[in-house]
């Protein structure tokens, strides 16, 4: 890539998307194309093959999704499953088709089996029964790696795909009935504070471990990936990680220290714990030379900050 390659974003205003935007603003690569949601339905074959025949990117961040928490996922599998199937196949075909350079495909920890050994190695993939709550993003996820892949296989493309464990950050989903847990507890916390309120719930039990990477060292990490390496080095995919993880029970408690929330935490049992574990094995992403810079303790704050001058948009 270089500064005046013509570079796609897809899903630019989500959390990942704006995050590879100032990214790759903040290096100077000053070609970026960028539609919104209402200009470009990415689920519609044909406005997508006529977007890439008149723009002809050469380098496509493919981070537009259907996301949600564990909620969301449980509630609406029907759309997680088409919406994002519908959007990788047409961008990553469009990609091949319209001779795209490289591609960075997004894929999500929640690919690997419930119950797979931890640390998550890349190897593990397609090994035992997936997590009920979501299956069907995971499905779509799957399906997105071995579009790349087949098609690297088939057509000598260069697509590459990398997992990221749970993201945080600026520009996040913070609706509490369909946000992950990170936004949805600033929120509660916050509101709790601000309202005095004695308590904040949280859901499940607190004992699940879940593993965080604020979304900028995540921008940072692709955008790495994207200038130095192709699909030979990387292979079928990279886990994009930070070696480390916490329970829901101590993130509650290092939010609550940090939005300075004096009462109680209570537990939901009716709530779904979700998956126990899904720590990613990052030895593949070291040996690239990349290792996250921002402290889970230093991105929360930050994190907090930003949604406290967000809060009434
Ligand atoms: O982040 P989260 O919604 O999704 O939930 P997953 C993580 C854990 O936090 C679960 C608990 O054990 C939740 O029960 N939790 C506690 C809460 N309080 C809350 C709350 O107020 N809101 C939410 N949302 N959770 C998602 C997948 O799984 O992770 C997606 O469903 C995707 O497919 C994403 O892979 C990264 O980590 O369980």
């Amino acid at each position: 890539m270089d500064k005046r390659s013509k570079i796609y974003v897809a899903g630019h205003r989500g959390l990942v998307g704006s995050a590879l935007k100032r990214k790759l603003e903040s290096k100077d690569y000053s070609n970026l194309t960028l539609r919104t949601h209402r200009e470009l339905d990415l689920t519609n074959q044909q406005a997508v093959n006529e977007f890439f025949e008149r723009e002809k990117p050469e380098y496509v961040f493919l981070a537009a999704a259907k996301v949600g928490g564990i909620l969301a996922n449980n509630t609406y599998p029907a759309e997680f499953i088409y919406q994002n199937l519908m959007i990788e196949a047409n961008v990553i075909h469009a990609s091949y088709k319209y001779g795209v350079r490289k591609l960075l495909f997004l894929g999500s920890s929640c690919i690997y089996p419930k119950l797979a050994p931890q640390p998550l190695k890349e190897e593990y993939l397609l090994t035992g029964p997936l997590e009920e709550t979501n299956e069907a993003y995971a499905i779509a996820k799957i399906a997105g790696i071995r579009l790349c892949k087949h098609y690297n296989q088939q057509y000598r493309t260069n697509f590459i795909s990398v997992m990221p464990t749970n993201l945080y950050g600026p520009n996040d989903n913070f609706d509490l009935e369909t946000s992950h847990v990170m936004p949805a507890l600033i929120r509660k916390f916050h509101d709790a504070k601000v309202n005095n309120e004695p308590e904040v719930i949280i859901w499940g039990t607190g004992k699940p471990y879940r593993e965080f990477l604020h979304v900028d060292d995540m921008a940072d990490a692709c955008v790495y990936l994207m200038e130095n390496f192709n699909t030979d080095n990387i292979g079928e995919f990279v886990n994009i990680g930070v070696g480390k993880d916490i329970t829901i029970g101590e993130l509650a408690e290092l939010i609550k220290e940090i939005v300075g929330f004096k009462g109680s935490i209570k537990k939901d049992l009716s709530k779904p714990d979700g998956t126990p574990q899904k720590l990613l094995d990052i030895t593949k992403l070291s040996s690239l030379g990349w290792s996250a810079k921002i402290l889970l303790r230093t991105g929360i704050e930050q994190t907090y900050e930003w949604y406290q001058n967000h809060i009434s948009e």
